[in-house]
């Protein structure tokens, strides 16, 4: 068995979930469910980041305490996975006393290997990106992001980061596939090789952090950058400075380790991240995959706009896994996209209400009222090639190999897949047109049972590889099937698991409403 640890970024607590984490959650969550259905030995990660001047400005702005403020939002964050049906296996908080323990080993090992020392550091600071700019990037006196910036002199420790520019350029050459998609990877390597400068670690001008570990005796109380404390998480959650923790042996030392990130935040992942990790001697992740960012109906989601989107309220109007099958299906995956609320319907009700849900609707309602609600019978009618060339398309096959899958998965294709999905139910809807099983029954009763049966199997099939994005819907399908929950897999994408004849179905229902704007 193969084991798989993805993450997702820890999200900040200053502000409410909107679209733009659900849909990062998402996507690692499909990634998790396929693994999962693959037979791998997953651990899926989320959680909240919650110190820094950012979060404690915003428990000022609320008037509470911060450890009040940062408990009231972080549950917004545990909710919105419950809401999206994330699988994820742990919630990691940067305030429980595990991470702070494991944040501050990290430390301790990066000082003790001689890659931390004391100095004072003068220059630009952004609180909302929680990031140093030097003079030079900045655009009209702004980070390159747009946000405001602020000039901090204070006394502050320093990681050597200058000293692993050499180490990380020959890691990225080594390692073709860390940085994902390719543009990200060319964009991260000429920012490296422009030279790197030592890296500010701690902050002594405000306390909500982590305390930098051995400054007893210390004038000016350090406590840790933010973006050391919070990469840490990705360790902590595994049980790290233990070693000999099952979770640490098995997803970090012997794993294929992902971490999903939005394009905001690569640098961090892909230049600060594995610089700590090389200076604690520890291994490096497998991959860092970076996604585009939403706008909304054209405009980019701030808070000054107000545009921001909840995600609570797209599965009250739309569906759960309507939300899910677009946020998935609209962008191919590393592409920013834009969030249109008819491009949204259009889409649910084009490829889910009238093709997925239409072909179970028709097929399963014809099975009940001609086939007695069970299974029907394909033995002793000769295969045509109309039968033949839809049986190929529907199973695993020599050239579709479920290592095809894997690869596609892995290179997050996710519109691609969902696409040969909705491809393969446009064929089985075209195979009833094709066969029309109406007809059949008048001709010949075990010709329509035939047809019906291979659509009986285009729908496992098709039900069987939509679990990862809609894992609600599919399993209703698949319940309504009666196929058990161990044969739901992806090793069972062959004619080897064909559905038995004679097994009782319970009542067909819908399975995706067509939605429809009320008035209309
Ligand atoms: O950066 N479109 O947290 P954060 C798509 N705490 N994705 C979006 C988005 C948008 N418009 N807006 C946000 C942090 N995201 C740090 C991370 S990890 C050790 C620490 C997603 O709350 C995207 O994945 O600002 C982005 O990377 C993440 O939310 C940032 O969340």
């Amino acid at each position: 068995m193969n084991n798989f640890y993805i993450t997702t970024p820890i999200y900040y607590v200053n502000d409410q979930p909107h679209i733009g984490h659900a849909y990062t959650s998402v996507a690692c969550d499909v990634l998790a469910r396929f693994k999962r259905l693959s037979g791998n030995n997953v651990k899926f990660l989320t959680g909240t980041d919650e110190h820094g001047q950012k979060v404690e400005k915003s428990a000022d702005a609320a008037g509470v305490a911060p450890q009040t403020f940062v408990d009231g939002v972080s549950q917004s964050f545990r909710n919105l996975t419950a809401l999206m049906n994330i699988s994820n296996d742990d919630f990691i908080r940067t305030t429980e006393p595990r991470h702070i323990k494991s944040a501050q080993a990290l430390w301790k090992k990066m000082q003790d290997n001689g890659h931390i020392y004391l100095g004072a550091y003068s220059g630009w600071y952004s609180v909302r990106d929680e990031a140093y700019y030097q003079e030079s990037e900045l655009v009209n006196g702004l980070a390159p992001t747009g946000a405001a910036v602020e000039w901090v002199e204070e006394p502050s420790y320093f990681f050597n980061l200058s000293k692993w520019q050499d180490k990380l350029l020959e890691f990225y050459e080594q390692n073709q596939n860390f940085i994902a998609p390719e543009s990200r990877r060319n964009e991260i390597i000429s920012f490296v090789k422009g030279g790197l400068k030592d890296l500010s670690i701690s902050r002594t001008t405000f306390s909500w952090g982590i305390p930098v570990p051995g400054q007893e005796g210390q004038k000016d109380k350090h406590i840790m950058y933010v973006w050391l404390d919070a990469l840490a998480n990705y360790l902590s959650a595994l049980g790290y400075p233990d070693k000999n923790s099952q979770d640490y042996i098995d997803f970090w030392q012997n794993s294929y380790s992902m971490h999903m990130v939005g394009k905001d935040i690569i640098r961090f992942h892909t230049v600060y991240w594995p610089a700590f990790l090389m200076a604690a001697e520890l291994p490096l992740p497998k991959r860092i995959f970076a996604h585009g960012w939403w706008t909304i109906e054209g405009e980019k989601m701030s808070k000054s706009l107000g545009n921001a989107i909840a995600p609570a309220s797209l599965v009250e109007e739309f569906g759960l896994d309507q939300t899910r099958w677009f946020l998935m299906r609209e962008v191919p995956f590393g592409n920013d996209g834009n969030f249109s609320r008819d491009r949204m319907i259009a889409v649910i009700n084009s490829e889910l209400a009238n093709n997925i849900g239409n072909l179970v609707q028709r097929t399963l309602s014809m099975v009940a009222k001609n086939c007695g609600g069970k299974v029907p019978d394909a033995n002793g009618v000769d295969k045509d090639e109309i039968d033949m060339s839809f049986l190929y398309k529907i199973y695993v096959t020599e050239d579709n190999t479920p290592k095809d899958i894997d690869k596609k998965y892995m290179g997050c294709k996710f519109n691609d897949i969902m696409a040969d999905i909705v491809a393969i139910s446009s064929e089985a809807n075209n195979y009833i047109d094709n066969k029309a099983p109406w007809k059949q029954k008048k001709i010949d009763e075990r010709l329509m049972n035939a047809t019906l049966y291979h659509l009986l199997e285009g729908i496992r099939c098709i039900a069987i590889m939509i679990q990862p994005f809609i894992p609600a819907s599919s399993s209703k399908i698949l319940n309504l099937l009666s196929i058990p929950i161990d044969k739901r897999g992806f090793g069972y994408l062959s004619s080897d698991h064909a559905l038995l004849p004679g097994t009782a179905l319970p009542p067909p229902e819908p399975v995706f409403p067509r939605f429809a704007e009320k008035g209309v």
